[in-house]
């Protein structure tokens, strides 16, 4: 049996901008994420290096349609496409994945922002986006998981600017949301899943210790928000969403053929990276 959104969920969502998902996904489908992982040469080969201003690190391979394989098949599932359509109230498309590896010792920081910071120079007229991160590895404090600021969303998209070498949030308006929002640290255990809304605040701290911290970050955009503008993520591109099922029958090499692979598009912002060449 397999979870979904609940109700319950779609009202935390409304009120937090970020809802947590335990055990989304079973042991076994993170065992097959994890084994793609590493051993995808796609992956292993393009992921450079995003440095903060304290020289920490974090590879990141990105990709903007869904494929065929288990990456693709978790990102189209029910559990997660059809969560985001149920929390954003209707037709979701794929706007890109990424999977963010800070790697033991090095792995880097990232200062506080909102993903609609950026997305909003993509033609994006409404904030009616999200993303969806699923725990590969333990996230915890010790190794930098997630920060969330409770409810920030509700303060409507801040501007963006140079931050520590970053793109980041006012610091002025952060710095005073920080004094009145409750500051969430989404520990997480692998196959656990924290839906965020676009506008939420977020960040995340320095992996100082010897284990990896993996995080696959699948975002969707609502059908009626298509950019008016062409960019470097899809426009509406209609999501073919699978049954829960298909991430276990793509580790077993069972994929949809028809449903295309994983796309080799360049994804041209400060923070992308190509999964193919
Ligand atoms: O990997 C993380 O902890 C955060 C990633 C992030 O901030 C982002 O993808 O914008």
């Amino acid at each position: 049996m397999f979870g979904s959104i609940t109700a319950g969920d779609a009202a935390a969502f409304a009120r937090d901008g970020f809802v947590i998902k335990r055990g989304y996904f079973a042991a076994d489908e993170v065992g097959l994420i994890q084994a793609l992982i590493e051993s995808d040469p796609a992956i292993q080969r393009n992921v450079p290096r995003i440095a903060d201003s304290d020289g920490g690190a974090t590879a990141l391979a990105l990709w903007n349609h869904p494929g065929d394989d288990v990456l693709g098949a978790v990102a189209r599932s029910a559990r997660v496409a059809g969560g985001a359509a149920v929390l954003l109230d209707g037709e979701v498309y794929h706007y890109h994945s990424k999977l963010m590896m800070t790697m033991p010792g090095h792995g880097s920081r990232w200062e506080w922002h909102q993903d609609y910071g950026y997305w909003y120079q993509n033609g994006c007229l409404f904030p009616d986006m999200l993303s969806v991160a699923v725990a590969v590895d333990p996230q915890t404090r010790a190794n930098g998981c997630m920060q969330m600021l409770k409810g920030s969303h509700r303060m409507g998209r801040l501007d963006h600017g140079r931050v520590a070498g970053q793109t980041g949030a006012d610091v002025e308006r952060v710095e005073r949301a920080i004094e009145r929002l409750e500051l969430v640290h989404c520990e997480m255990q692998p196959g656990d899943a924290l839906f965020f809304h676009a506008n939420t605040l977020y960040a995340s701290a320095a992996n100082t210790t010897d284990q990896s911290r993996r995080l696959l970050i699948c975002c969707y955009n609502k059908a009626t928000n298509n950019p008016y503008k062409v960019h470097h993520h899809p426009q509406h591109t209609p999501l073919q969403q699978l049954p829960d099922t298909a991430v276990r029958e793509a580790g077993a090499g069972k994929a949809d053929k028809a449903a295309g692979t994983a796309s080799a598009e360049d994804a041209g912002d400060s923070r992308a990276a190509r999964k193919a060449s």
